[in-house]
């Protein structure tokens, strides 16, 4: 049994889409960040950083509850238990960590940092916020490329690398939609219904 505490963020998404499509049973536990919930002693105990995603394993073979956070490492640990959404061979798996490496620090640190600037300083800050929305555009450009020339992001299947980037892509839809082959793998990937199931949680659990 594997418990999921999460919100409705792009990290606990990916959680959330990766267990729906491995098809194991979960518990989701609903962390209310607005209330501070991460800050209670009881999800402290879990993750003293106080951020969620945070996966229970009870199914271990120490017999011990195994306790994750970083939604990139649960991801790398659920498609090695399972043995599912990760290639076989050492360069195709590297392949896989390269793109995930790309989404979650290259364009995940710029999206994070553009939109604090965004917000709370661009008006003392106009040219960082010009020169970030620049890189915003310049890594999306890049990520289109690579699916104009293979069906998913990190070669002819599809993985976790793709599952790191869909959340933050979902939400920005809008936005993005000069970039076509991104488009492509969007529309395809949204037809899952275990992507429609994931990305829902933990509002409609
Ligand atoms: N690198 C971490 C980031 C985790 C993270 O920043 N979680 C945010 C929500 S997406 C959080 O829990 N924030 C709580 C807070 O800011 O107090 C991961 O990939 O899991």
């Amino acid at each position: 049994m594997i418990d999921l505490y999460t919100a409705s963020t792009f990290n606990g998404q990916r959680v959330s889409i990766m267990l729906e499509e491995i098809g194991l049973a979960y518990t989701v536990h609903q962390i209310d960040l607005s209330k501070g919930e991460q800050r209670k002693d009881s999800f402290l105990s879990l993750n003293p950083s106080a951020r969620i995603p945070v996966l229970v394993d009870h199914d271990t073979e120490s017999g011990n509850a195994f306790v994750l956070t970083q939604s990139t490492a649960i991801l790398h640990y659920l498609a090695e238990k399972t043995q599912l959404l990760l290639p076989k061979s050492l360069q195709e798996r590297a392949r896989v960590y390269e793109w995930m490496n790309f989404h979650a620090i290259d364009l995940g640190s710029t999206l994070f940092s553009a939109f604090y600037l965004q917000r709370l300083i661009h008006s003392r800050q106009p040219q960082a916020a010009k020169q970030l929305s620049q890189r915003i555009h310049e890594l999306y450009y890049f990520f289109d490329q690579q699916l104009a020339e293979q069906e998913f992001l990190a070669g002819s299947s599809y993985s976790i690398a793709d599952i790191t980037a869909l959340p933050a892509v979902i939400s920005q839809e809008k936005t993005l939609t000069e970039y076509v082959h991104l488009t492509r793998w969007l529309q395809q990937l949204k037809q899952r219904p275990a992507v429609q199931r994931g990305i829902a949680v933990p509002c409609n659990s």
